[in-house]
Formats: C-alpha cells, sequence, structure tokens
C-alpha cells in the first residue's frame, strides 16, 4: 500500500463510528494522489498527511440553559480548531440537532481548504451546538447563546478563533454572543464575524455565500462560452445561502423554480417570488410550506423531491448528503449542465462521480461557496482598521474572489491533467498553500 492509501486505512479505522468525516477525508486525500505521488517520500517524511487530518485541538463543553418553563436544559457544545497554518482559526457555529463530532470535524477539515482556497490569511474550524433552535422564544434563544459563549469565550479572540453564522446561527446569534463575548472579555473586538452592521459588521456579509456562489457559476459558463440567461435553476433549501443564491440567480437573468426546507419544498413554474421567502423564512421564521399562501398557482410536497425537477442548474444549498444518486440520475436524465454546491458537502462521492462521468460542470463547496468565509475575511480586515467599506466594495471584492478561486481550481485541474474536474482542482490548491506553511513551520 502506498503512503496515501495507508493514512486513509488507518483514518478509517480509527474514525469508524464518524462518517461524515471520513468522507470529507476520502474525498480531499483521493484527489491528492496526483501531487502525493509525485513526491511520495517527503511526504511521508514529513508525516503531512496524519498531521492534516488530525485537528489541532477538539473542544467539547456542556451548555446549560434555562427554558421559558423555568427547567434547565442541557445541550453539548463544539468548537473543532482544525489548523492555523495560514491564519487564525476561523469557521461557522452550527446549531442544529444533527451536531455531532463527526460532523464538527468534517465542517473544520473543509474549511481548512476552503479558506485556504479564498487567498485570505484564514486557519479551519468549526463549532457548534445540537441545540434545536426551531420553536424556541427570543429569550431561551438568548439564554442559550450566552451559556455557549459563557464557554466558548475562553478558547476565541481576534487573532486566534473568530467564529460566525452557520446552519441556525444568523445575525439574531451573533448579536447575543457577540454581547457575551465582550461582557465576559472586556474586549470589543472583531472575534465574530457576521456581525449586525451597528456594531462592526460588514456590508454584503448576509448576501455573500449565495451571490458568490452565482459569480462562481456566472464564470464557469462565462469560460464555457455560456451565460446564466434564461437558465432554469433548481435549488434546496430556504435559509441564508439559499435566498441570496435565488437572488444573485434572477439579477443573471436565471429562472428558480423551488426551494425547501426540511419539511417539504416548493415549484413555482413561473420562477419564485424571493419577497415572499424572504418574509417566510427572515420575519416570520415559518415553514416553506406556506409559499402557497403567497402564490396559490404553485406547488407544495411534503418530503424530498427538488432534483426531479427539470433544470439547467441546480444549487444545493442546505445540508451535507442531501443529494443523493438517485438524485443525480435524475439531474442527468432532464439534461443538467451544472451542479455548484452551496451548501457543505451536500453531494454524497458516489453522486458526484455519477455527474461528473455524465460530463455535469461540477463545483464543489470549497470552492463554490467560498464567498461566505471570505467577506468574513474582509470584515476582519475593516474591523483592523476600523473601517466600514461600501456594499459595493465589498460586493466587487467578493466577486474578484470568487472569479480568482475558479481560475485557480481549474489551473490546478489541468497543471495535474485532469481537466475539467473542480474537485481535484479545489483540493490540489487548497491542499498547497496549508502545506507550504506547514513545511515552513516545522514539526507542530
Ligand atoms: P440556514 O440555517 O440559514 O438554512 C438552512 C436551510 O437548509 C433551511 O432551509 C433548512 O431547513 C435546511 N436544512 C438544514 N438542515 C437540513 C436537513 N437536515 N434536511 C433538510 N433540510 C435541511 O443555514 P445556511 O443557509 O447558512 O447554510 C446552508 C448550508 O450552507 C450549510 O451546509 C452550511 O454549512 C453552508 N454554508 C453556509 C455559509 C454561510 O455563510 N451561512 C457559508 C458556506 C456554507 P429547516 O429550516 O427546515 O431546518
Ligand atoms: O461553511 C462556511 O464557510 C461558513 N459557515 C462561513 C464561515 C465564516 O467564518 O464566515
Amino acid at each position: 500500500m502506498g503512503y496515501l492509501e495507508t493514512v486513509i486505512a488507518d483514518v478509517n479505522k480509527k474514525y469508524a463510528h464518524q462518517p461524515e468525516f471520513l468522507q470529507a477525508v476520502k474525498e480531499v486525500f483521493e484527489s491528492l494522489e496526483p501531487v502525493i505521488s509525485k513526491n511520495e517520500e517527503f511526504y511521508k517524511k514529513e508525516a503531512i498527511l496524519e498531521r492534516i487530518v488530525e485537528p489541532d485541538r477538539q473542544i467539547m463543553f456542556r451548555v446549560p440553559w434555562v427554558d421559558d418553563e423555568g427547567n434547565v436544559r442541557v445541550n453539548t457544545g463544539y468548537r473543532v480548531q482544525f489548523n492555523n497554518s495560514i491564519g487564525p482559526y476561523k469557521g461557522g457555529i452550527r446549531l442544529h440537532p444533527s451536531v455531532n463530532l463527526s460532523i464538527m470535524k468534517f465542517l473544520g477539515f473543509e474549511q481548512t481548504f476552503k479558506n485556504s482556497l479564498t487567498g485570505l490569511p484564514m486557519g479551519g474550524a468549526k463549532g457548534g451546538c445540537d441545540f434545536d433552535p426551531k420553536g424556541k422564544s427570543d429569550r431561551e434563544i438568548m439564554a442559550f447563546c450566552q451559556s455557549f459563549m459563557t464557554e466558548l469565550c475562553k478558547y476565541i479572540g481576534a487573532d486566534t478563533d473568530v467564529p460566525a453564522g452557520d446552519i441556525g446561527t444568523g445575525a439574531r446569534e451573533i448579536g447575543y454572543m457577540f454581547g457575551q463575548y465582550k461582557r465576559i472579555r472586556g474586549l470589543f473586538e472583531g472575534v465574530l464575524t457576521g456581525k449586525g452592521l451597528s456594531y462592526g459588521g460588514s456590508l454584503a456579509r448576509t448576501e455573500a455565500t449565495g451571490y458568490g456562489l452565482l459569480y462562481m457559476t456566472n464564470e464557469l459558463f462565462r469560460c464555457h462560452n455560456n451565460t446564466l440567461e434564461g437558465k432554469t435553476v433548481v435549488i434546496s433549501g430556504s435559509g441564508n445561502v439559499a435566498i441570496y443564491a435565488a437572488e444573485k440567480a434572477q439579477q443573471f437573468g436565471a429562472k428558480v423554480v423551488t426551494m425547501s426546507d426540511s419539511t417539504g419544498w416548493v415549484y413555482d413554474k413561473d420562477g419564485i417570488d424571493l419577497s415572499a421567502v424572504k418574509e417566510i423564512k427572515e420575519v416570520k421564521r415559518g415553514r416553506i410550506s406556506e409559499y402557497k399562501n403567497y402564490r396559490p398557482t404553485a406547488e407544495y410536497h411534503e418530503g424530498r423531491g427538488v432534483w426531479t425537477v427539470k433544470c439547467d442548474i441546480a444549487l444545493p444549498c442546505a445540508t451535507q448528503n442531501e443529494l443523493l444518486i438517485d438524485d443525480a440520475k435524475a439531474l442527468v436524465a432532464n439534461g443538467v449542465t451544472a451542479v455548484c454546491e452551496g451548501a457543505n458537502m451536500p453531494t454524497t462521492i458516489e453522486a458526484t462521480k455519477y455527474l461528473q462521468a455524465n460530463g455535469v460542470w461540477f463545483v464543489p463547496g470549497k470552492a463554490a461557496n467560498a464567498g461566505g468565509v471570505a467577506t468574513s475575511g474582509l470584515e476582519m480586515s475593516q474591523n483592523s482598521e476600523r473601517l466600514s467599506w461600501t456594499f459595493e466594495e465589498v460586493d466587487a471584492k467578493l466577486q474578484g474572489i470568487m472569479v480568482n478561486i475558479y481560475h485557480n481550481i481549474d489551473n490546478a485541474a489541468k497543471k495535474y491533467g485532469f481537466e475539467g474536474n473542480y474537485v481535484i482542482g479545489a483540493n490540489i490548491a487548497g491542499f498547497e498553500k496549508v502545506v507550504n506553511a506547514m513545511i515552513a513551520h516545522g514539526a507542530c
């Protein structure tokens, strides 16, 4: 067995109970074969793969909080600080009942390569809690966030680790967490990104992941002598990433016909009415089924199903492993041209391979959704210089970063003889920068 296979086998054995983490490792490591095989002895001697696959540290803690009936409730909080070779740890906080160490580790591992691709100095981390924000009152959310930060604040800081939003964590939660950090540590500093505009947040951060996904998709089409104008787009999810992906897709002249949540999905043949979705999700915090109240001609279906709708472009923007092999087959049978991942690892490895084998342009999340963390990096820069840039300035930088990522991953794929394979390109391009820094720092 070669070095790469040996490390994959060891990780599979050691972390057999962490399926999402193993999936992320397999996808990245298999892509690295062309790089590792060129200089196997060197990577082996330096134990690069063993080092890059093991987080710097994994923090787990109790999160007690009091509900509206006066009962004490307890959740498990996490911060996995994966790799800080190229900058302070950076990555979101996920609040969802499914959160566990496997999911935290897969997200922190992916984040390390994603942050490298942005070209900004940010290491990789992820945090979260198995707390379910659904159905909680505003006071309960605040009580939870304060308790979560009471412990987390010991491990983070503007120059050490800078968390941000992810599933279940938006501007409201970041506000409560920032307030608690400031109160306990006595520091007003850029310790979180995705902050409100009145206390150091960046314009365009809310829109950044979705907009960035479409800037990437647009560049992909442009480089294939094609455009987004008139294309039919299916989107899953109806949260932060999905909403602003839909908004930018519409601005590019495409027609978005689906959105979903964990209960069901809507199909609107006339094109999704985004003001309705924003009101349901951002104002009322309601369910996507309510969309029919705004657009009676639209269809609502329980369960999953957006990938059965005929489209040119599919944008999974909800969660991991939401696009399975049968979905990939349905998309190909319906003539899809491109799949670009807004979520982290939404497509299974089997589905990814099927799409690629059938000529679909496939851009993985660590490249396609990097606009969110890139704009978090821009928020950190603004906080450091104690200035705020205009929406246009931030948006222009975001566009530049996404176009640059596209060309970097495209070139890396070409350099190693895998033209058009953006999975290989993204993994190699992300890996090379992190490894250069790791080597420079010696055995640590
Ligand atoms: P939100 O919480 O704003 O929205 C998540 C959406 O996905 C909701 O519609 C939610 O439905 C749905 N969803 C979540 N979990 C599941 C599930 N298990 N099954 C079905 N549907 C589900 O999160 P974001 O939009 O911020 O995040 C979406 C994805 O994008 C995640 O993978 C995240 O890691 C990734 N991402 C986010 C970035 C950001 O800046 N926010 C940056 C880069 C990537 P429901 O409300 O019913 O749960
Ligand atoms: O997955 C991600 O890149 C995010 N949730 C955003 C992280 C960040 O620090 O902005």
